[in-house]
């Protein structure tokens, strides 16, 4: 599909769900978004589907252990906003129990079709994005990584950190790189193409 064709969906959002055996009927291809909380996961889903306020910022970060459905188009998939890892004012324990349930997802849902993890360029891949990262390649999960807030930097700066994340990102078995910037929506056209290849 050409992206001068594409017009972005409509999406609504469905239900929290506590765990896989709650996920919203009927079932449908699944594209999942993960990353470190604060990273910018929220943004992205709205601006993917340009909408503002569709995917909240929670008021309790680090607190919501849920997966959220959104239904997108008519009937074509949907987007689970997952919750955001390591953040850093819970215990050990309780982010360990949250790793366990995010393990428990990718290792259950029977409807991903892709994974997106959301790192920020500046950044790069953290620890706790290569545990993920182990998961996703343990359960042969397809996944691409999304390196976002892109305008908070120069060209000379962005092409450099770019570069330094490509090479460790498909070595370690991601399908794309895709730069993206949710404040100017760029990288949207190229991250819809994506996820649409995923869904045919
Ligand atoms: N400049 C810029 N800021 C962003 C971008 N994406 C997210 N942010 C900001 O980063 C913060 C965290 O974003 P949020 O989407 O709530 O992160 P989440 O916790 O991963 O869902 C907010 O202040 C956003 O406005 C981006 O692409 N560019
Ligand atoms: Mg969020």
């Amino acid at each position: 599909m050409s992206a001068r064709a594409f017009k972005i969906p409509p999406a609504q959002f469905v239900k929290s769900c506590a765990d896989v055996r709650q996920i919203p009927k009927p079932a449908l291809p699944e594209i999942a978004f993960v990353g470190r909380s604060n990273v910018g996961k929220s943004s992205l889903i709205n601006s993917l589907l340009n909408r503002k306020g569709l995917a909240m910022a929670s008021a309790t970060p680090g607190k919501t252990r849920l997966l959220n459905y959104f239904r997108i188009g008519d009937q074509s998939c949907y987007f689970v906003d997952l919750p955001g890892y390591g953040y850093a004012k819970v215990s050990r324990s309780l982010q360990e129990e949250w790793a366990g349930f995010l393990e428990d997802y990718l290792a259950d849902s029977k409807n991903i079709a892709l994974v997106i993890l959301i790192a920020d360029v500046r950044r790069g891949l953290t620890e706790l994005d290569m545990q993920m990262i182990q998961a996703l390649n343990m359960y042969r999960r397809r996944f691409l990584v999304v390196a976002t807030k892109v305008d908070k930097l120069n060209r000379q700066e962005r092409d450099k950190l770019l570069a330094s994340l490509r090479g460790p990102a498909l070595s370690l078995g991601a399908e794309a790189i895709v730069p993206y910037s949710s404040t100017k929506h760029e990288g949207r056209e190229e991250l819809w193409d994506e996820i649409l290849a995923h869904l045919n």
